[in-house]
């Protein structure tokens, strides 16, 4: 693996998903422990903070603060803003998890949200990184908020939303 997309996987390990670190309520991370203790430097925090391919990361306006925009297993409030959805998200996932999912519904498992996608190519992506068949399902968004389920976007423009019950979900590609 290149580098600097190791240390993008580390950052974003460090930011989501470090029990060991006592984050601020906001999810932020002082710069200088990556730097001090986790052997970055300002100018890689700056570079994958600019050319993340999923712009993941943000700054503190004080330059301080580093957060992930989006993806927590740790309970941290990112200030998500509320939206109202499309019509159809989309989620890409994998053949061996799709019975379950019809089954119970999607659910966040170990992160604080599900995450949807705004069209099939980026949910297969999102289902390519597994291993296996992947399954693209459609999500009735827009009649999910009718009906009073919440859902946020992400500064990096994810869908997020708490669970999807299998009555919304449809099986376009197997
Ligand atoms: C599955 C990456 C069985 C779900 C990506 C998924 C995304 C169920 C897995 C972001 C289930 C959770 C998130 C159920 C859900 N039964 N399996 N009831 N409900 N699942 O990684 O959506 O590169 O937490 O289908 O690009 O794969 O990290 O979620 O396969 O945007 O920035 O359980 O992570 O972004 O896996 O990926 P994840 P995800 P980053």
């Amino acid at each position: 693996m290149p580098d600097n997309i190791h240390k993008e996987k580390r950052l974003a390990y460090l930011l989501r998903h470090d029990i060991h670190y006592a984050f601020d309520i906001h999810g932020w991370r002082e710069v200088s422990d990556l730097i001090t203790s986790h052997a970055f430097t300002l100018e890689e925090l700056i570079n994958i903070v600019a050319n993340s391919n999923k712009q993941r990361f943000e700054f503190s306006e004080d330059g301080q603060y580093i957060r992930a925009r989006q993806g927590h297993s740790i309970a941290v409030d990112v200030e998500l803003a509320e939206a109202t959805p499309p019509e159809y998200l989309y989620h890409g996932t994998v053949a061996a998890n799709v019975p379950s999912i019809m089954e119970k519904g999607l659910v966040p498992m170990s992160r604080q949200h599900v995450h949807l996608s705004i069209d099939e190519s980026i949910a297969l992506k999102v289902g390519s990184r597994r291993k296996g068949n992947v399954v693209i399902l459609k999500v009735a968004a827009h009649k999910m908020w009718e009906d009073g389920y919440q859902f946020w976007l992400s500064r990096n423009n994810v869908w997020l939303t708490e669970a999807v019950p299998p009555k919304y979900l449809v099986i376009i590609k197997q």
